[in-house]
């Protein structure tokens, strides 16, 4: 549990809340050369808007935070001479933004221990701007979790959905083909069991839906910290559960992420697919 009064988290809030808002507009302009470069493979795509994006958060913060490190998707990597480090996602779903395919966002998240070591690091506050639409998911530890939309917050709760056969569930799959191809089989396996599947395409939008109640769960293996450090945050603080498989803490291996009630019965359907495939 932190250590952070009540007006600390509430200043780190509004400053994730702030940047992310900020930096959503940024990417929002959309110039016409988007200055497209591959990255881990020819399907792994970054913009100029997703570094532009991400220099103006570090900017933005370190003038208020300047003993905090970074830890971002672009170049941000600075160790921290505070017990704190922002975590951040400038664009998460690149590619589509690359699309203008309405799922996107801007993701910021406040963390104390080291990200880079997963299960030595939690979220205390963070944000999620959903840029196309223009909100921004929120929230800090212990204060609840929110969608700010014309500057009024509405609060979230996780669905009390406990029956895998009518649950709508989200995932994801990584840049790299091979990975792809086990993912799918996963896939096959947990598909049959489930209502229906959404593969929305940001991390970070997927967690934050759960926590909203407008999916009733969400998994997917290879993501990065940055990708779910903000999301995460709002499901918990939503009612909801993030963990890796057999209860390990989530991380690159595996997020799987519902309400409470449902979370065990998703962790056991997940788990048999990855052992089996
Ligand atoms: C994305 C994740 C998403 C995953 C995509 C991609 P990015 O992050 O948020 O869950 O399925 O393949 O990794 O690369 O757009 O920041």
């Amino acid at each position: 549990m932190t250590q952070l009064s009540h007006d600390e988290l509430v200043e780190l809030e509004r400053i994730a809340i702030e940047s992310a808002l900020e930096a959503a507009e940024l990417v929002r302009q959309r110039p016409d050369d988007l200055g497209i470069e591959v990255k881990s493979s020819r399907t792994d795509v970054v913009t100029l808007v997703d570094a532009a994006s991400e220099k103006l958060l570090v900017q933005r913060i370190r003038e208020l935070r300047p003993q905090d490190g970074f830890y971002g998707e672009e170049e941000a990597d600075t160790r921290a001479q505070s017990p704190l480090t922002w975590v951040l996602d400038p664009i998460d779903g690149t590619v589509n933004f690359l699309y203008d395919y309405p799922l996107y966002a801007v993701s910021v998240a406040v963390v104390e221990g080291d990200p880079r070591i997963p299960g030595q690091w939690r979220p205390i506050a963070g944000a999620v701007a959903d840029v196309p639409a223009g909100s921004v998911y929120h929230a800090r530890t212990g204060g609840g979790a929110y969608l700010r939309r014309d500057g009024n917050d509405e609060r979230l709760s996780v669905t009390g959905s406990s029956d895998l056969g009518t649950s709508l569930v989200a995932t994801g799959f990584g840049y790299d083909a091979q990975k792809r191809g086990r993912q799918a089989r996963v896939l096959m396996h947990v598909l049959p069991q489930i209502r229906d599947i959404r593969r929305g395409g940001s991390a970070a939008l997927d967690l934050c839906h759960v926590a909203q109640g407008r999916l009733d769960g969400y998994y997917e293996m290879g993501i990065n910290p940055w990708d779910m450090a903000a999301g995460w945050l709002v499901l918990t603080e939503a009612g909801g559960l993030a963990t890796g498989a057999h209860g390990a803490p989530p991380s690159s291996e595996c997020v799987i992420a519902a309400g409470a009630t449902l979370h065990p019965a998703l962790a056991e359907l997940v788990q048999d697919g990855l052992q089996h495939f």
